[in-house]
């Protein structure tokens, strides 16, 4: 049985000190170790980003992909290859702006990766523009007197595109995030997990203290019903998306078991390999 020592990696980290990205990595690494996950057999597939640079402080495989690619990148690895554990991380840029095409085919498809998304209302590697997430009249260098754009509601649009699994976290609130990400992992098919994750160097209004006054945490409230998409979407829109839980979870059978021919053998031969003659006309093919 793997640890969380065994999920961690040598690497130091390039993060700012307070970043909410570092509460994301440690409830993934707790999630990893709850559902006996190992190494060997999970892959992290990462966007670009402040957030993306998490594939490298797991110990895992790790795809480190061009921005806004983390899910045709994901949901091919999977089909591939259904005996892995697959997860895929981003920012709310890298999903929500450039990959929001590939997010939003990839919540109706249904294939068995969780996607956890960074959420910090800003882009935090290109040093603070406005963000897809970003509030109306949110200052940055890009939109000095304000945003006038709408933000993008990432939840309600995920719950009334088909999803079978939306949940959101906090990075600050430990046990709940990491129980919200174990369960995305269990759940057979595409879950998302919005993780409000503050970027402490260029968002100076979605602050963790904002969150704390703010946030309205889902496990309070007995009498919500987390398999309801219209009970889902009037919450969400009762609370402008500011929750943390369960929001919505259906019974599900994920994409790959239902191709035809293929519900019970994987797609790739356990002792693939490919010899470097047979590696390199591959390649020349290409040029
Ligand atoms: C195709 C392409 N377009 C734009 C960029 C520049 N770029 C890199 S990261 C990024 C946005 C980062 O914001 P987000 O995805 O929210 O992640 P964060 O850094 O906040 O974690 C942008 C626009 C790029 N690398 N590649
Ligand atoms: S710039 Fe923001 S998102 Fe990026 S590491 Fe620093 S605090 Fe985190």
């Amino acid at each position: 049985m793997a640890t969380l020592q065994d999920f961690k990696t040598e690497e130091k980290s390039w993060w700012c000190p307070g970043c909410g990205d570092f509460g994301v990595l440690a409830a993934m690494q707790k999630a990893l170790v709850a559902v006996g996950a190992e190494p060997r057999t999970t892959a992290i597939v990462a966007g670009i980003g402040c957030s993306g640079k998490l594939g490298n402080y797991i110990n895992s495989y790790n795809i480190h992909v061009t921005h806004g690619r983390t899910l045709p990148a994901a949901l091919g690895l999977k089909l591939a290859n259904r005996d892995l554990l697959v997860l895929a991380a981003g920012g709310d840029g890298d999903a929500y702006a450039i990959g929001m095409g590939h997010f939003m085919h990839a919540l109706r498809r249904n294939v068995n990766v969780t996607y956890i998304v960074m959420d910090n209302h800003v882009y935090g590697l290109t040093k603070g523009q406005t963000s897809p997430t970003s509030e109306s009249g949110f200052k940055t260098k890009t939109t000095p007197k304000g945003s006038i754009d709408r933000p993008v509601h990432p939840l309600m649009l995920a719950v009334s595109a088909g999803a079978t699994f939306v949940a959101q976290g906090f990075s600050s609130w430990q046990p709940q995030l990491a129980r919200l990400i174990q369960q995305g992992i269990q759940h057979p098919g595409f879950a998302l997990i919005n993780v409000i994750s503050p970027c402490v160097t260029y968002n100076k209004v979605n602050t963790y203290d904002w969150y704390k006054k703010t946030l309205l945490n889902l496990d309070d409230d007995p009498s919500y019903n987390p398999h309801s998409r219209p009970e889902a979407l009037a919450r969400l829109d009762a609370t402008d998306e500011l929750v943390t839980g369960l929001i919505y979870q259906e019974e599900s059978e994920p994409y790959e078991t239902q191709i035809a021919g293929f519900r019970d053998t994987p797609l790739v031969a356990q002792d693939w390999h490919v010899d470097n003659a047979t590696w390199n006309q591959i390649l020349k093919s290409f040029e």
